[in-house]
């Protein structure tokens, strides 16, 4: 799967979500902006015009490269298109941690959607290396994390709580960036495969994917890359190469919540600020993790 593939989710897909924020009103003009509530650092990224989706010749080269020359259904949905983003705005430096998610819940008493339903999920565990059906959390996602990795098992809902929580905390609004903003703030004026390049095998130096340590652990994964990041689960936010903004792991890790509805991409020429469609029924999350190939 390349990076700018839009992966969609109506609850978490396996052990791998999280948010990214976006502050909505601009403090002041900085380059940089910490949050002193949680510590979480965010990048000022510049308003600005890019071309969104995948290029023809680009989806054509990966219909060819991992499906034998078929076009999938998925590329229609995302195709290349002009997009004007009219204002700054701010964009977490990191994917947010399962430190800063536990101050969130300690504060507010929070009970993430998973556990309030208390249901079965299946999901690949670390300790039989197996999908087993268990009662996963983003306190028990079925692999070893410490407070510096991205918190996993976060639905939409729970991001969009967290943000909440978050704005009523530091005096800034804080919201989930827009999928325009994502793929903006991801690219940085890039126009490549990545938003380093266009070899699937450098990824090991900019972010934690499906690699040759989970090739390692996990002899079926014949199609994850060669070269080696060191995890096979998630990894601490930040041990990656920056991409042109001086964000990390925007390839990797972790898949990360964007606003919008999922849809098509709109056909008119240029959209400005755009939202998504005002309903839906899957969100769109974005970047990569460590169980794909970026
Ligand atoms: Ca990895």
């Amino acid at each position: 799967m390349g990076p700018f593939v839009r992966c969609v989710s109506t609850v978490i897909v396996v052990a791998v979500a999280v948010t990214c924020l976006a502050i909505a009103n601009q403090p002041d003009r900085q380059q940089t902006y910490t949050d002193k509530t949680t510590g979480m650092q965010f990048h000022r990224i510049k308003a600005g015009e890019f071309v969104m989706g995948s290029s023809r010749e680009e989806q054509d080269a990966m219909a060819k490269k991992y499906h034998g020359g078929q076009r999938q259904d998925w590329m229609d949905d995302e195709k290349a298109h002009l997009v004007r983003l009219s204002k700054d705005c701010y964009l977490g430096v990191h994917e947010v941690t399962r430190g800063q998610f536990r101050k969130f819940v300690a504060d507010s008493g929070y009970k993430t959607e998973v556990e309030a339903n208390g249901r079965l999920s299946l999901a690949l565990d670390e300790e039989s290396g197996k999908f087993e059906e268990k009662e996963f959390s983003w306190l028990k996602p079925g692999f070893a994390q410490t407070d510096d990795h991205p918190v996993v098992w976060v639905t939409w809902n729970d991001a969009v709580s967290f943000c909440k929580w978050l704005s009523a905390k530091g005096h800034r609004e804080y919201r989930l960036p827009t999928e325009a903003e994502w793929e903006f703030a991801c690219r940085a004026g890039t126009r490549t495969r990545y938003s380093f390049g266009d070899d699937e095998e450098s990824l090991a130096g900019y972010a934690n994917v499906a690699d040759g340590s989970a090739r390692e652990r996990f002899p079926d994964w014949n199609w994850a890359i060669r070269a080696k990041d060191g995890y096979v689960f998630t990894a601490p936010v930040g041990r990656y190469k920056s991409n042109g903004n001086g964000l990390k792991d925007m390839h990797g890790n972790v898949w990360e919540w964007c606003s919008d509805w999922y849809a098509t991409y709109p056909t008119t020429e240029q959209s400005i600020d755009p939202r998504g469609p005002s309903e839906g029924s899957m969100r769109v999350d974005r970047g990569g993790s460590w169980g794909d190939r970026g």
